[in-house]
């Protein structure tokens, strides 16, 4: 029998579930911990700020599908945690932070005066799936596993397992098996019942205009060829979340993108029956409400989920099923392949054709924007020459307010699951973090990170950690020395009249919206990326080909212009 540490036994439950990389900042209250992982060849990757460690974790996840682990250190290294938390639980990625705490003997509840302590799981637990403190040795290995347990259960967030420094370091001459996954929660997906699937084809076969809404949930399940299968089967237009942008590249006749608000509204208009598949139809969903979407005495709703809590939850449905997505899918389109003959296809066809020119229409006026020459540059020209010059296929990080409606309006989703913002929480700096954790998941390969100067100014210490890690994120800053979505929403508030026929206020009629110059090309050179400052767009590809050239993470500082800037296209919708 060996002496082993309560940190060790949860880095061998690690160990045994697969993980290989977890994301913190070390500290002696958790030595026991972080020295395991360290031993076992778990690769810890550190940030410069806790919260950037729950954001690297959150876009680890995503991209990968595996358990994103994140670890903090008691009293100030969790408080820096908790917003990444929020953040990550809001948007539904699989993150399992472990902290440590102060000894037991004086926190839960604090004697008084208990140093770097305070209520760590009373505080997380409102904003996680499972927070939960352990409180003795022989406890560790089965509130790992509970912890576990909620890792992998209905929709995935935030789940966080608190231990005592004491036991995390403190070392028991005891065996502590270590359970194989499949011992102590559910590996396989949850399977639909045929006859559900069944009714769900009846339903679609019969339907004049069905179309499919598609939410995360696709990427948690991998379900994109299926999804485009049941879509073409169905000959069904497919509108998402903005999370689930690309699930059906938007390459295809059958997309429906998001950059096409009005569009989507028309589509959502025109449906009698919505197949939702891992979408909770949330507020940027506006809700599956009506005038956005058809009435529901005039639209049926089937609603696939893995989350029962989620079923019926926003919009009346006429069939809930709890389901893996990819499952689900894969059933229904067989059962739809036997029904071919029963659908109502030339009707569907005619309509798809018409959505298609209202694309090519919108997309052309959009894309005027491009024409412009003028320096400082127009934004629209950032997404645009960056889809031309980055490899296919490669992570697009938006962030920043009028920066990432920008980025979503001019860049188009080819490839699946390459897309990241913090679209449900809208978190401004989190891009720094879900960047590097992108290029974890996908080593070798650039990251491209389009990011306002306000956002980008929240996290810039991390330029440092892709330096040191050598990960290779790119990131444009949009410096229009302003918070520029906010400021256009403040010019409407103050005086509407002037700012339509001026465009712009002046520097003294807004409220502390405007922004200094911070030189993020020169910040990322002491840092020891490559800098670039950039203003015309001529100069934008070649100033983003040596940054890809040089290998290593890079910093594009854009001059844009800021009156343009602030009028963003569809900036209404938000
Ligand atoms: C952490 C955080 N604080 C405040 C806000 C409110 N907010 C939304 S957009 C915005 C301005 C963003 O400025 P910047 O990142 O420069 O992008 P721009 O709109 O100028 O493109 C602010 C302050 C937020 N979303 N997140
Ligand atoms: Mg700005």
């Amino acid at each position: 029998m060996t002496e082993i540490s309560g940190g060790e036994v949860l880095a061998r439950m690690l160990q045994a579930e697969g993980v290989e990389k977890v994301f913190g900042i070390i500290d002696g209250t958790y030595f026991g911990f972080y020295s395991s992982l360290h031993k076992l060849g778990i690769e810890i990757v550190t940030p410069r700020h806790e919260t950037c460690a729950a954001h690297m974790a959150g876009a680890y996840a995503r991209l990968t599908g595996r358990l994103g682990v994140c670890m903090a250190s008691n009293g100030p290294g969790v408080a820096n945690l908790l917003p990444g938390l929020v953040v990550e639980n809001a948007e539904g990625n699989r993150v399992l932070a472990i902290t440590s705490c102060r000894r037991p003997q004086i926190v839960y509840p604090d004697r008084g005066g208990a140093y770097q302590a305070f209520d760590q799981v009373g505080a997380i637990s409102h904003f996680s799936k499972w927070s939960h403190s352990v409180v003795s040795f022989d406890r560790v290995a089965e509130l790992g596993r509970t912890a576990l347990r909620h890792c992998f259960e209905g929709r995935p967030g935030v789940v966080h397992l608190d231990v005592p420094e004491t036991i995390m370091n403190g070392k028991v001459k005891v065996d502590v098996p270590i359970w194989k996954p499949h011992q102590y929660r559910r590996t396989e997906p949850i399977v639909p019942s045929p006859r559900q699937v069944e009714r769900a084809a009846e339903m679609l076969a019969a339907a004049e205009l069905p179309i499919i809404h598609a939410g995360s949930g696709v990427i948690h399940a991998g379900a994109y060829d299926e999804l485009r299968r049941v879509a073409e089967l169905l000959h069904a237009p497919v509108t998402t979340s903005w999370a689930g942008r690309g699930v059906l590249p938007e390459t295809s006749d059958l997309a429906v993108p998001m950059a096409f608000i009005k569009l989507n509204h028309e589509v959502r208009n025109d449906a009698d029956l919505v197949l939702v598949v891992g979408s909770r139809l949330g507020e940027t969903d506006w809700w599956g409400k009506a005038p956005y979407w058809r009435h529901p005495s005039e639209q049926q709703m089937i609603q696939v989920d893995v989350d029962g809590h989620i079923l019926g939850a926003n919009k009346p449905a006429e069939l809930t099923v709890l389901s893996d997505a990819k499952l689900f899918l894969a059933a229904l389109a067989e059962r739809l392949a036997a029904r071919q003959g029963q659908m109502n296809l030339d009707a569907r066809r005619r309509k798809v054709a018409k959505y298609r020119e209202t694309i090519r229409s919108e997309r052309a006026k959009l894309d005027e924007k491009l024409t412009d020459m003028a320096v400082p540059m127009n934004s629209a020209h950032v997404a645009h020459v960056c889809q031309q010059v980055f490899p296919e296929g490669t992570v697009l990080v938006a962030d920043g307010g009028n920066t990432a409606v920008w980025a979503m309006m001019f860049h188009e989703m080819r490839v699946p699951n390459t897309i990241l913002s913090t679209f449900k929480f809208g978190m401004l700096g989190a891009g720094v973090a879900q960047a590097l954790g992108a290029a974890v998941a996908r080593p070798g390969h650039p990251v491209c990170c389009i990011i306002g100067d306000g956002a980008m100014g929240f996290h810039p210490q991390e330029i440092e950690t892709a330096v040191r890690n050598g990960l290779r994120a790119i990131y444009l800053v949009l410096c229009d020395k302003q918070w520029g979505m906010v400021k256009m929403n403040q010019q409407f508030a103050l005086k509407p009249i002037k700012t339509l026929i001026r465009k712009s206020l002046g520097p003294d009629e807004t409220i502390n919206a405007d922004l200094g110059e911070i030189r993020f090309d020169k910040l990322a050179e002491s840092m020891g990326a490559h800098g670039e400052r950039v203003a015309d767009p001529r100069e934008l590809r070649p100033a983003i080909e040596r940054a890809l050239a040089s290998d290593g993470p890079a910093v594009i500082h854009v001059d844009v212009d800021p009156v343009k800037h602030m009028w963003a296209p569809g900036l209404m919708h938000f």
